[in-house]
């Protein structure tokens, strides 16, 4: 194949934002007294604020109002944008720059598709606003992944055919995501334990074997 695109998941794949996502939601579930640990964490990895409260909230001894709901999320939203308060650049995971570089020398395209609403904010609290050619993200989005809508539009926005493009993914729902966009997937950290990529990334570097 011939990569003319590569898309990075943000959250666990550019920054580790994905320890602060855990924190906030580790806070809501214990005010209200609903079990939640790292392996329930791992199913809320790439989809939306609300799906990952209906998830959180499976295991909930009572049921919620909408208007609860919605200020649970509300709740942990602001407890999340509070924990990102902190970030910067040093925040960038191992060899992100780097690879960016490289990229952009090859004349390959890069692009962020990340389900957050919270993207904008935090590629500028990291500094790399301006470093990629296309930000799709769960600002225009309609249904977050597994579905493929955020890596189609980021694809669209880069005038690159499906086929042509990379997807780099932490979550299972997002190299599900990938693959139902008609792209290559290649799974780093915790997708890992899915079989489904095409590759498996032991860092992100190793991206740069693939032509
Ligand atoms: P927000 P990604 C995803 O980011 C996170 O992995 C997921 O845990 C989070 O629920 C989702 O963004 C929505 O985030 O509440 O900031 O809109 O991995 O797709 O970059
Ligand atoms: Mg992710």
């Amino acid at each position: 194949m011939n990569i003319k695109a590569v898309i990075f998941d943000l959250d666990g794949v550019i920054v580790s934002t994905d320890r602060y996502h855990y924190k906030a939601w580790k806070q809501i579930a214990d005010q209200e007294g609903i079990e939640f640990n790292s392996s329930i964490n791992h199913r809320l990895r790439g989809v939306s604020r609300r799906e990952s409260l209906e998830i959180i909230l499976e295991r909930a001894s009572r049921d919620y109002l909408e208007e609860e709901k919605q200020q649970l999320a509300e709740q942990k939203n602001e407890v999340y944008k509070g924990l990102l308060a902190s970030l910067t650049a040093d925040d960038l995971l191992p060899e992100v720059r780097g690879t960016l570089l490289t990229l952009r020398e090859r004349k390959v395209k890069i692009a962020i598709g990340s389900s957050s609403k919270n993207a904008p904010l935090i590629l500028d609290k990291i500094g790399l606003s301006s470093q990629f050619d296309a930000i799709s993200d769960g600002n225009n989005i309609s249904q977050s992944k597994p579905h493929p809508e955020v890596f189609l539009k980021a694809a669209e926005m880069l005038g690159v055919a499906p086929e042509d493009c990379l997807v780099v993914e932490d979550a299972e729902a997002g190299v599900e995501a990938a693959l139902r966009a008609g792209m290559k997937a290649a799974a780093i950290g915790d997708a890992r334990n899915s079989d489904k990529a095409h590759y498996k990334l032991l860092s992100i570097r190793e991206l740069l074997r693939i032509r």
